[in-house]
């Protein structure tokens, strides 16, 4: 019997490359995200081991339906990829907007919560499993605009250092998987609800991939039952830390 991963956010970007990679390891793989269309085309291009889900991670009634889907599917889901997720505008706090704050809580801490709080339980009943969340590098290292964004993925990188904490004495698994800079995803154009603006974010570096991350995924997933990787922050070469600022008067 091969294992279960349920991916959400597979629709595109990390998703659909997490999905390929997992199911290249030997998963089969639940791929979730709203837009199924997109999700059909992967169905189409991966094959029948590939089962598209239609979910709304902000919507408590879609988690609950879709889960109950999959769990009455599948035996139990061995892992849980919680990594649908964005970014919405750049600007100062004092200038964003309160329904892009909203958004990115309701869909970065409620909708994986949700994930998280719904999974679990079957997990631990089995006493086997592994949750992997997309935090990011903005999660820990703030900048002008990381605002909200930054803070939603400070909550995934702490909650899942406290969920290893509840769980010690179970063998279900935790990790971090954080980012950095990452091209060739929706991800700037969702940010930035233009294309032009996105690719300038990209222009002249040599950003992570998708594949990258996927990869990252895959190694956390495929470790011996006995070794949990806590964290995995990682960055492109052209991406590095740019320190304190000092304001001084003119
Ligand atoms: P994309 O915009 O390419 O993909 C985001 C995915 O999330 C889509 O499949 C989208 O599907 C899904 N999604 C968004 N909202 C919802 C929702 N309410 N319910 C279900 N699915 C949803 O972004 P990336 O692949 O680049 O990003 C994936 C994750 O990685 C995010 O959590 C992001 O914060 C994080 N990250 C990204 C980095 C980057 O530079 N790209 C770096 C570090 C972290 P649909 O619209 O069909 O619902
Ligand atoms: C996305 C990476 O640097 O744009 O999480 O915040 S960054």
């Amino acid at each position: 019997m091969s294992k279960i991963a349920l991916v959400t956010g597979a629709s595109a970007g990390f998703g659909a490359a997490i999905s390929r990679r997992l199911m290249a390891e030997g998963y089969t793989v639940v791929g979730a995200a709203r837009r199924l269309d997109r999700l059909q085309a992967l169905r189409a291009e991966l094959g029948s081991g590939f089962h598209p889900l239609v979910m709304d991670v902000t919507d408590a009634a879609s988690v609950e339906q879709g889960c109950a889907q999959v769990t009455s599917d599948f035996d139990g889901i061995d892992l849980l990829v919680n990594n649908a997720g964005l970014a919405l505008g750049v600007a100062p706090a004092q200038d964003a907007s309160m329904a892009d704050w909203d958004r990115m809580i309701a869909t970065n801490v409620l909708g994986l919560t949700r994930l998280v709080h719904t999974i679990l339980p079957g997990m631990v009943r089995r006493n086997q499993g592994h949750i992997v969340n997309i935090g990011s590098v903005a999660g820990s290292h703030p900048y002008p605009g990381g605002n909200v964004y930054g803070a939603t993925k400070a909550y995934v990188r702490q909650l899942s250092l406290n969920l290893r904490a509840d769980l010690w004495g179970t063998q279900v698994r935790v990790t971090n998987i954080e980012p950095g800079l990452c091209g060739g995803t929706e991800f700037s154009v969702v940010r930035l609800g233009d294309p032009e603006r996105a690719a300038a974010v990209y222009q002249g570096t040599d950003p992570l991939t998708a594949d990258d991350v996927a990869d990252a995924v895959a190694w956390v997933a495929t470790r011996p039952a006995r070794v949990n990787i806590n964290t995995i922050e990682l960055m492109p070469v052209s991406q590095a830390f740019a320190g304190l600022r000092i304001h001084r008067r003119t």
